[in-house]
């Protein structure tokens, strides 16, 4: 797809949301095809579950909620769908980037009746990368209400801050950077932020900046699976930083220095 299609995928409005809020809906962009093709990817995956496979749901409580991530170079849905679908054309669009280095996947699945919340975090200090051309595109596999949405705290990727990252079964991290500070307790005051979210079908997607605050209620409304797959992708400003702390993903075998582009076979360039 050219970047003059792309355009058109994307008004001008969409894009001006995503970089004034941090998160903006995005509707209609994948076929009924791709999303085929990712819900087998999913099935492949929770099937044959990666080293990084989570479940967050405690032995004996209703629902699942199974977390996993860095599978897409075994599991050949994932790839095709994160080189060969609109999703590349429309993270660069996003980003105002010229090149796209995919960063890895994550899928996040809430079988009906999961309580568990997804805590409200933000993803750049999990993560060995620091720059501001970021995205994820989270994509539902299902129909998803606003009740189960995942929602985002508008303008907080312009906060200037960065939190602690919290474990999704709620404990801090073991080894935190230093500089980082609590994240300020959302849940009880509500009123005093924007909060985003959005009845979505599939087909649909939500970008989101890796800077932006966000946190999912458990699947206890629809009655159905909540199934997402969350494509990351990285722009021209992007570089790979050694943090004090763990990071999550943890690529143990990255041999890149502070600082450096992403390249490499972990990080292959997708676009430009
Ligand atoms: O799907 C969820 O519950 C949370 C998604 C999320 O935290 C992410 O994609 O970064």
């Amino acid at each position: 797809m050219t970047a003059a299609q792309v355009e058109s995928m994307l008004d001008s409005e969409t894009v001006a949301a995503f970089r004034r809020d941090g998160a903006v809906a995005l509707r209609g962009v994948f076929s009924a095809e791709w999303i085929a093709e990712l819900r087998d990817g999913v099935a492949r995956n929770m099937a044959e579950p990666g080293i990084y496979a989570k479940g967050y749901t405690p032995e004996g409580r209703p629902g699942h909620f199974f977390g996993d991530y860095c599978n897409w170079r075994r599991i050949p849905e994932y790839e095709d769908f994160l080189k060969n679908s609109p999703a590349p054309d429309l993270a660069a669009e996003l980003m105002g980037s010229r090149t796209v280095v995919l960063f890895h996947e994550h899928v996040l699945v809430k079988e009906p009746a999961t309580e568990e919340r997804t805590p409200w975090h933000h993803d750049l200090p999990y993560y060995c990368v620091e720059g501001r051309q970021t995205v994820s595109l989270w994509v539902p596999l299902d129909p998803v209400p606003r009740a189960t949405c995942v929602e985002f705290v508008a303008g907080s990727h312009e906060w200037g801050k960065r939190f602690m990252p919290t474990k999704f079964k709620g404990q801090a991290y073991d080894r935190a950077d230093a500089e980082l500070e609590p994240l300020p307790d959302i849940d009880a005051q509500r009123g005093e932020y924007e909060i985003l979210g959005w009845d979505l079908e599939p087909g649909d997607a939500i970008a989101f900046s890796f800077l932006t605050v966000h946190g999912a209620p458990g699947n206890l409304q629809s009655g159905a699976r909540r199934r997402a797959f969350a494509a990351r992708y990285c722009g021209d400003d992007v570089v790979f930083v050694k943090r004090q702390g763990e990071v999550s993903p943890p690529f143990p075998d990255v041999r890149l220095a502070h600082g450096d582009r992403l390249r490499g076979e972990d990080f292959p360039m997708v676009r430009g």
